[in-house]
């Protein structure tokens, strides 16, 4: 395919670390510019400091995505002066694994408002730009939570439904220019996701890798490049990704 992406900038959202910030290092080394996003702006100083071998240019923009008021002051900002070619879409998380009955509505709301609200509001800066350029493309990172749901899952596989509704949305709303939208749903990838799903809880975390090779965030990296670096005539609209020892949700081949 060649690289398409070299000089492109891309804009990723929850680049501190997980499957944001191996997409980040990967485009890095494909030559992009970058935006890297997150709320930990020691984090990102250091994600940019360690890049600086690959000789791109990276911006760093402190700001949670759940504050929509901080969303909009430094996305305008940056827009004022910078384009986006590429907008990663990662940032979000899971919390609790409780039947929907006994579930902590403070966890709920902070889902929904990482995962679908700060999602809406970045893109509702962003995309805009793209469409005035009649160029760019939006990569969101859904889950197979948001395919089928799971005992516990509840409100997180809600929130991914929602992600993968808005995905194809914005394709549709879209339709005419040339930016294409993107939607990856992996399965388990061995990332911090579990333990912030369980608060810390490491051995909670680990029993959900145990037993099997999940994915890497390297393999999410690897699947969004391919994505992002398809011809202008090509849009991967969507895509499921498990471990080869994974095959939905429930099932898992551990030990072998
Ligand atoms: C992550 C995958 O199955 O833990 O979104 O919900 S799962």
């Amino acid at each position: 395919m060649g690289n398409q992406l070299n000089g492109k900038r891309v804009l990723v959202t929850g680049a501190t670390s997980g499957i944001g910030k191996a997409c980040a290092h990967r485009l890095a080394e494909a030559g992009t510019d970058l935006v890297l996003c997150g709320r930990n702006g020691e984090k990102l100083e250091a994600l940019k400091q360690a890049f600086g071998p690959f000789g791109v240019d990276i911006k760093v923009l402190v700001f949670d995505v759940r504050n929509r008021k901080e969303v909009e002051s430094r996305l305008s900002i940056l827009l004022e002066t910078t384009a986006i070619d590429i907008l990663i879409n990662n940032a979000g998380l899971a919390l609790g694994l409780e039947a929907f009955d006994g579930g902590d509505v403070d966890q709920w709301e902070e889902m929904i408002d990482a995962n679908i609200k700060g999602l809406l509001y970045v893109s509702r800066a962003v995309v805009p730009q793209m469409r005035r350029r009649n160029s760019g493309h939006i990569l969101n990172i859904g889950s197979i939570a948001g395919k089928m749901t799971y005992p516990g899952g509840n409100v997180y596989s809600a929130t991914k439904a929602a992600v993968h509704a808005l995905g194809e949305a914005m394709n549709i709303d879209l339709a005419g220019t040339a930016v294409r939208v993107g939607n990856i749903a992996p399965g388990a990838v061995e990332t911090n996701f579990s333990n912030t799903r369980f608060s810390g809880d490491e051995t909670r975390a680990d029993a959900v890798y145990e037993g099997y090779e999940p994915l890497h965030p390297e393999d999410i990296a690897d699947l969004a490049l391919y994505i992002l670096n398809a011809p202008s005539h090509v849009n991967i609209q969507d895509v499921l990704v498990m471990p080869t020892a994974q095959r939905n949700p429930y099932v898992h081949s551990r030990n072998g």
